[in-house]
Order: C-alpha cells, then sequence, then structure tokens
C-alpha cells in the first residue's frame, strides 16, 4: 500500500450529461483527492497519439472520434492505492459487465461510451499524468 497519483479523464458522453459533479463526488466519497483538474477539449492528434496502444484495434478509430467529438475533463487522482482504487470506482470497461454501484455501471452508455478513463498502472499513470499536466499544476 502506498500513496499513488493516478489519471482520470471524464469522457464526453459524461460531460455531455453534466455528470462531472456526480462523478467526482465518487472518487471522493471513496476517499481520493482530485488535485488537479481541467476541462478541454482533445484534439484528434492528440488523443491517437494518447490510444495509441489501442491502434492495432477495431474500435480505434471510432474510439477517437468519440475522444475528440466533446469537452472531456481531466484530473490527477490522489491516494492509496489510487490506481488500482480508481480502476475499482470505475468498474470494467463494458458497463453491462461492471460491479453495482461502480460509475461505468451506473453512467456508462456502452463499451465505447463508458463515462471515464483511469490508468491501468502506475507507470502508465506516470506517462499519462504528463500528457495532461505540468508539475505546476498539481498541487498536493
Ligand atoms: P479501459 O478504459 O477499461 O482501460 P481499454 O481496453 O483500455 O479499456 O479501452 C480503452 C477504451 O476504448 C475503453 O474505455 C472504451 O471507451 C473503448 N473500447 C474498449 N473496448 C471496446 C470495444 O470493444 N468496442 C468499442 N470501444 C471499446
Ligand atoms: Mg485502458
Amino acid at each position: 500500500m502506498s500513496i499513488q497519483k493516478t489519471l482520470s479523464i471524464i469522457k464526453p458522453d459524461a460531460t455531455a450529461r453534466n455528470l462531472t459533479g456526480i462523478i467526482n463526488a465518487r472518487f471522493e466519497q471513496a476517499g481520493l483527492r482530485i488535485i488537479a483538474q481541467k476541462r478541454l477539449r482533445i484534439t484528434r492528434e492528440q488523443v491517437e497519439k494518447f490510444y495509441e496502444i489501442h491502434r492495432e484495434k477495431a474500435f480505434y478509430e471510432s474510439l477517437c472520434e468519440y475522444m475528440s467529438s466533446g469537452p472531456v475533463v481531466a484530473q490527477v487522482l490522489c491516494g492509496e492505492d489510487a490506481v488500482a482504487k480508481n480502476r475499482e470506482i470505475m468498474g470494467a470497461t463494458n458497463p453491462a459487465n461492471a460491479e453495482v454501484g461502480t460509475i461505468r455501471r451506473d453512467f456508462g452508455e456502452s463499451i465505447e461510451h463508458n463515462a471515464v478513463h483511469g490508468s491501468d498502472s502506475l507507470e502508465n499513470a506516470e506517462i499519462e499524468i504528463r500528457f495532461f499536466f505540468s508539475q505546476l499544476e498539481i498541487i498536493e
């Protein structure tokens, strides 16, 4: 157990439905702190780079189109075991398979429009945080 930082993104389907506050409350209720946050529009180029690992997947084109289709809220969450804890709060990729009470189960619309992104490892968390935030923007 250790204090970690992880990257979270509230995706376009969730910002469109005005769910930023209720999703943030889920993180805070679970003991994670939002130590940096900004609303932005990710360009197509940026999202292609962010999801580079999925380039060969059938859903890559559609995923990139969707993630650049509207505003997102990028945030750094901090707390005990933040990477795994956030994945737990988010739930499984497909909302239909996500545990009751998780963000994706409660707010996800489909396997693609699944409300939130969360880093999947400590190593990727560091890379993804750097993708969106400078050191000066992260206030612990
Ligand atoms: P994760 O977000 O739970 O880590 P990944 O496998 O890393 O899931 O996929 C990244 C994102 O790509 C998902 O959150 C979802 O938006 C989208 N995605 C994943 N699998 C599919 C699929 O089979 N069809 C359409 N979109 C998908
Ligand atoms: Mg992933």
